[in-house]
């Protein structure tokens, strides 16, 4: 559509970002109200020294990964700066020039919601998620957490882009939340990808 991100901030919630690596260095989030490594809580948000974003799984402000929060954090924004090893530039990210808020999920539900307050708090435009919690692999998923989690995005103007089902089973989040919306796809065309996965199609949309 001829839009790389430009001036967006993005969330990402998943388990640490390798904000050092050649495709992704540039366009890491900077908290601008933040002095680095002074043990101080510059900007008074609660967090010391958060310069990128913070780690809810820790309590701290390494929000270093080297596993999937960086195979995410390179389909959002890798810019493809290094070749490959057959010298190909990949431009990985759908929007390589936004910036990349990073933070990191605890093990509980409510530390979702802390890395989604945070990001809503420090202005980001746009959430994105991997993580789903459901009954088959862990505690019963908390739908009014998540409830009043699409609120508080809703209200602050922030998209929400989550994963769905990953197990083989049923899609199951967002699905409680599965609100008709003006750009609603066909629930077929989900059946084109390969992840998620289960016996019921998803309805995806776009703005
Ligand atoms: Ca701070
Ligand atoms: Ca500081």
């Amino acid at each position: 559509m001829g839009t790389a991100g430009q001036g967006v901030t993005i969330c990402l919630i998943d388990d640490g970002t390798a904000h050092d690596h050649p495709n992704l260095k540039n366009h890491i989030w900077q908290n601008p109200g933040e002095i680095p490594g002074n043990g101080i809580d510059d900007d008074g948000n609660g967090f010391a020294d958060d310069v990128r974003g913070w780690n809810f799984l820790t309590n701290t402000n390494d929000t270093y990964g080297l596993e999937h929060g960086t195979r995410t954090a390179g389909l959002i924004v890798g810019d493809g700066s290094v070749p490959d090893f057959a010298g190909n530039q990949w431009v990985t990210g759908v929007a390589p020039e936004a910036k990349l808020m990073i933070t990191v999920i605890g093990t509980t539900q409510s530390s979702f919601w802390a890395c989604e307050q945070y990001g809503i708090a420090m202005g980001a435009d746009l959430i994105s998620s991997s993580h789903s919690f459901k009954w088959v692999v862990g505690d019963f998923p908390d739908y009014h957490l998540f409830r009043a989690m699409s609120d508080a995005e809703l209200a602050a103007g922030v998209l929400h882009v989550n994963s769905s089902g990953n197990q083989g089973n049923d899609p199951n989040y967002p699905v409680p939340f599965n609100i008709p919306a003006p750009a609603n796809s066909p629930p077929r065309s989900a059946t084109i990808s390969r992840f998620p996965r289960g016996s019921r199609a998803r309805s995806r949309s776009a703005p």
